[in-house]
């Protein structure tokens, strides 16, 4: 059974309460290694180590910490197939898929801020003969990351590297269901040349050894990803000491099918932004509203899709979907099946807990519902979708905004004009036209209402993980 280890000062030590967690794989449903269960004690080492490692960490160079960034996507691309293996078990998402997308994103994260810290400017503005001001962004010192377990190393990397390019020194959390890429991490870190105590890695509950980073007086800046309840507690304790906070929750993302779009396209791709990674993306198209004209046939053409799917061991390279992440999520996505069903739902495809060990469950197509029905309100966060029809732009846009959150929302037409103007008039921070999880990572990533506060990606990262100080000369 193998120990994870916390990642303090540059080494890989035990929790010093002696605490562990069971880890199980999603897969098989068996318990594959343990996990520190951090309290307080384990957290003042780390504060310690980041404190001691930041006058040198924020006084290096760009360039210097810039390689050390572009050598860490190095490693992490040599040690792609670790990585994958250990996200597949771990999450339960097929290999194939960790494999492809999850660590080469890890990496291109890294790669990303290596090279966006060397081209990072300030702004100045000269009064002719009277002043000038200029901005100075310097690093906050020592910042909180806390991440989820739907895509861990990918949104585990979006955070971290962002704050390490700043100069500042780190204290992270992964979630405590998939630990075992950030555990990775460390020893690559080292390698990388990053000095000790600049990146600590701690293990645990949110409730414990997370609530304690958001606490600790010595965090200055909290970036979290995780559900929109959670993000509640963070964003209360957070503001109790004035931290800078970026919150990154949950989504219920319309996905609008307009009469005029690629039928063929629309169908394919909303199979992969309805399932993909089991449906465990806050970005998924969990909402698929059709105009009324061409719903019969967007149905057939997407039910068609849908029995291809194949769910099944996440090793195996012909598994579509993979395992739910817990036996606890799992029951949570089959009481909104089963709230579904009460609520008016038919399903058409899927709907079930497939018996086998582990945690799988069919992709699950539902029609019928009343629109604003819990089961079109409320986050599943699995591989369940509902079908509603619309009359008139106008209807899909009231249903897109209908709910509390506002992330993303993909929209498929070939009118231009209407693209822009449902684009404009939908309340989510990212919006996919034709296209779906098609990412440029200078774009502003964040979500408008319940979704979130803040926004990752590009330089506004870097503007997050960054206090910002105007300077004016009198000329
Ligand atoms: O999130 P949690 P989970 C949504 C989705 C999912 C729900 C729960 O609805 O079902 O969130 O997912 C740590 N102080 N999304 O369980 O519980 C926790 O240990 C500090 C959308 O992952 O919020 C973990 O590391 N930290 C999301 C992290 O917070 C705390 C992606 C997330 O845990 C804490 C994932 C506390 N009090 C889930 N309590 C997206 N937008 O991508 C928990 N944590």
């Amino acid at each position: 059974m193998q120990k994870v280890k916390n990642f303090i000062n540059g080494n890989y030590v035990d929790p010093i309460k002696g605490k562990y967690i069971d880890n199980v794989e999603p897969g098989t449903g068996k318990v594959f290694s343990q996990i520190p269960n951090s309290t307080q004690e384990d957290l003042e080492e780390a504060i310690k180590a980041a404190k001691i490692a930041f006058p040198v960490w924020s006084t290096m160079s760009v360039d210097k910490r810039s390689r050390i960034l572009h050598k860490l996507a190095d490693l992490i691309e040599t040690n792609l197939d670790d990585f994958a293996l250990m996200e597949s078990r771990d999450n339960g998402k097929p290999l194939w898929l960790a494999k492809a997308v999850d660590i080469p994103r890890a990496s291109t994260n890294f790669r990303f801020y290596a090279s966006a810290i060397v081209n990072f400017s300030t702004e100045a503005q000269v009064s002719e003969g009277f002043m000038v001001n200029y901005t100075r962004r310097a690093p906050i010192g020592i910042v909180g990351c806390i991440s989820p377990w739907n895509l861990p190393l990918y949104l585990f990397s979006w955070k971290i590297a962002p704050a390490l390019a700043m100069g500042n020194c780190v204290v992270a959390k992964p979630s405590e269901l998939t630990p075992m890429t950030a555990f990775l991490l460390g020893r690559l870190a080292n390698e990388a040349g990053m000095p000790p105590g600049v990146l600590n890695i701690l293990h645990g509950e949110g409730k414990g050894i997370g609530q304690a980073i958001v606490e600790h007086k010595s965090t200055k800046a909290i970036s979290f990803t995780g559900g929109t309840a959670t993000g509640k507690i963070v964003g209360a304790t957070a503001s109790q000491q004035f931290k800078k906070v970026s919150l990154e929750l949950g989504g219920k993302n319309p996905n609008i099918i307009f009469a005029d779009c690629d039928l063929d396209e629309a169908a394919k791709t909303s199979v992969k932004s309805s399932f993909t990674n089991q449906g465990e993306i806050c970005l998924c198209g969990s909402r698929i509203l059709i105009e009324d004209s061409i719903y019969e046939k967007f149905k057939t053409k997407f039910l068609e899709e849908c029995r291809k799917l194949i769910v099944g061991d996440p090793m195996d390279t012909n598994s579509n979907l993979g395992a739910l992440v817990s036996e606890e999520h799992l029951n949570k996505v089959d009481s909104y099946v089963r709230l579904a069903l009460e609520e008016g739902g038919t399903i058409l495809h899927g709907g079930k807990r497939i018996e086998k060990e582990g945690y799988y469950y069919e992709p699950t197509v539902i029609e019928g519902l009343d629109e604003h029905c819990r089961t079109n309100m409320e986050e599943i966060f699995g591989p369940v979708v509902t079908l509603n029809r619309f009359q008139s732009e106008e209807e899909a846009i009231d249903i897109a905004n209908s709910t509390r959150y506002g992330l993303s929302c993909t929209l498929w037409t070939s009118d231009l004009k209407r693209a822009h103007r449902v684009s404009h008039a939908v309340q989510s921070g990212i919006i996919w036209v034709n296209c779906w999880l098609i990412r440029d990572l200078r774009t502003p990533f964040g979500g408008m209402k319940d979704s979130g506060i803040g926004r990752e990606g590009g330089n506004e990262a870097l503007r997050f993980f960054s206090e910002a100080q105007n300077v004016c000369i009198k000329l």
